[in-house]
C-alpha cells in the first residue's frame, strides 16, 4: 500500500485529493493546523474511527511555519509521495499579510523540501514531491500561458509561489529529488472557500433567489480567468508523480471567461437579472490585478494523458445546485424565526 502525506488536507484541493488517493488504495496522512474551532469540515465525511484496524486516513498537527514538526511527521509517516497544498491562498489577503504569505507559501515550501531531502538522504527511500504552483505566477504575462511563459507576479502571493516554484526546481536539479511543479489555473467547486469569486457569487445568487439577500458587492468585473473543477485538477497532481521523470506542467481548461460573464451565467441559471443585484465596490479592487489567465495545457494532455471533464456550465450547475440547498436550509430556519448569521469573512 502506497502512503501519501498532504499539507493543506483540510482545503478544497486537499479534500478531493484525499478522496482520489483513498480510492486508489493509498494510506493518506494529512497535516492540520491546530484551531480553536473544528477546521476539518471538508474531510469529515472521510473520517474513520481511530480504533478501526482498516483505517487509511490519519491526521497530524503541524504548520508550514514549523520545519521541525514537518520533519518529525515525515519521518514518522515515511510516505512515497508528498503533496504540498498548504498555503495562504487568497490573493487579496496577501496584500494585507505579505510577510506571513511569504513565510508560509514561500519559505514553508523550502521547509518541507528540506525535510524531504534530509529524510530521503538518511533513509535511502525515494519521496516524490508535488508543489502547488499557480497561474498567478504568470501575472502580467499575456495569455495564453504555458510552461515556457515568463513569470511576472503581481501580488505577494504570486511572488511567494514563484520562490516556491524555483526552490522545487532547484531541489530537483541540485539533489536529484523527484519534484514536480503543477502550475494550476483557477479551479473551483462546491467546496471552494466562500471568499473566492466563484463561490461568493453562487452563494449570494442562490440566497438572492430565495429572498435571503438583495445585493452582492464585487470588485473588478473585467478580469478574465480560466476556470475548471478541482476534482479534475487533483487527478493531474497525482499523474505528475506517477511519471518516469519529474517535470513541471500547466493544468488548465484552455477556455477564458470574464468575471462579468461568470456572474451573468450564474444569475441566468437562476432566472435572475444580475444587474439589479450586483454593485461594484472599489474596496474589492486589488492594488495590482492579473487581467487575463488562459492556460495552454498541451504538455499535460500529451505527456500525462490529462484533460478536464467538467466545463464551465457543469461547474456552475454543480455549485449553484449545492448552494441552493444551503440557501433552502437557511430559508427554513429563517421562516421558523431562527436568525442565521452570515460570517463577516464572506465580505472579503
Ligand atoms: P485552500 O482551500 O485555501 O486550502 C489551503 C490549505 O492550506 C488549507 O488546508 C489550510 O488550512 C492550509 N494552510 C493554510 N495555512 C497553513 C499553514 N500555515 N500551515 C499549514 N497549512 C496551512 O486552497 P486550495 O484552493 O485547496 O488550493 C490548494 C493549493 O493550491 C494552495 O497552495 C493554493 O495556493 C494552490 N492553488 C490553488 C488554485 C485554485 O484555483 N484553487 C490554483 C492554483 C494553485 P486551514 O483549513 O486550517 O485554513
Ligand atoms: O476568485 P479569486 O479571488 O481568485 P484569484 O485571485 O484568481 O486566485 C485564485 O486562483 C489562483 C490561480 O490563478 C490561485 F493560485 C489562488 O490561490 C486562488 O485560488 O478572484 C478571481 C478574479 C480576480 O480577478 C478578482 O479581482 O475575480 C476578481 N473579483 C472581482 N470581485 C473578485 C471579486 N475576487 C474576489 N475574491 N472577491 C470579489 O468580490
Amino acid at each position: 500500500m502506497k502512503r501519501a502525506l498532504i499539507t493543506g488536507i483540510t482545503g478544497q484541493d486537499g479534500s478531493y485529493l484525499t478522496e482520489l488517493l483513498l480510492g486508489k488504495g493509498y494510506e493518506v496522512h494529512g497535516i492540520v493546523r491546530r484551531a480553536s474551532v473544528f477546521n476539518t469540515d471538508r474531510i469529515d465525511h472521510l473520517y474513520q474511527d481511530p480504533h478501526d484496524p482498516e483505517r487509511r486516513m490519519f491526521l497530524h498537527y503541524g504548520d508550514l511555519s514549523d520545519g521541525g514538526t514537518l520533519r518529525t511527521v515525515l519521518q514518522k509517516v515515511m510516505p512515497e509521495e508528498v503533496y504540498n497544498l498548504g498555503a495562504q491562498s487568497h490573493v487579496k489577503v496577501s496584500f494585507g499579510q505579505p510577510e506571513y504569505t511569504g513565510d508560509i507559501d514561500g519559505l514553508g515550501t523550502l521547509r518541507i523540501l528540506e525535510a524531504v531531502r534530509d529524510v530521503q538522504e538518511s533513509t535511502g527511500r525515494e519521496i516524490r514531491f508535488y508543489q502547488a504552483g499557480t497561474s498567478e505566477m504568470f501575472g502580467a504575462t499575456p495569455p495564453p500561458q504555458s510552461e515556457s511563459s515568463p513569470f511576472r507576479p503581481r501580488s505577494p502571493y504570486a511572488a511567494a509561489k514563484v520562490y516556491a516554484h524555483w526552490m522545487t526546481v532547484n531541489y530537483r536539479e541540485a539533489y536529484g529529488l523527484f519534484t514536480c511543479n503543477g502550475i494550476l489555473f483557477n479551479h473551483e467547486s462546491e467546496r471552494r472557500g466562500e471568499t473566492f469569486l466563484t463561490r461568493k457569487v453562487t452563494r449570494a445568487a442562490t440566497r438572492i433567489k430565495l429572498g435571503l439577500q438583495e445585493k452582492l458587492y464585487l470588485g473588478n468585473l473585467d478580469a478574465k480567468r480560466d476556470w475548471g473543477h478541482a476534482e479534475d485538477y487533483v487527478e493531474a497532481m497525482w499523474l505528475m508523480l506517477q511519471q518516469d521523470e519529474p517535470d513541471d506542467y500547466v493544468v488548465a481548461t484552455g477556455r477564458m471567461y470574464s468575471v462579468r460573464e461568470f456572474v451573468e451565467r450564474v444569475f441566468g441559471y437562476l432566472d435572475l437579472d444580475w444587474e439589479r443585484h450586483v454593485i461594484v465596490d472599489p474596496y474589492q479592487f486589488r492594488p495590482t490585478e492579473v487581467d487575463a489567465l488562459q492556460g495552454d495545457a498541451s504538455k499535460a494532455r500529451t505527456k500525462l494523458g490529462w484533460q478536464p471533464k467538467i466545463d464551465l456550465d457543469e461547474l456552475i450547475r454543480r455549485m449553484v445546485e449545492n448552494d441552493l440547498e444551503l440557501a433552502a436550509q437557511e430559508r427554513t430556519l429563517t421562516d421558523y424565526g431562527h436568525a442565521v448569521l452570515r460570517r463577516g469573512a464572506a465580505s472579503i
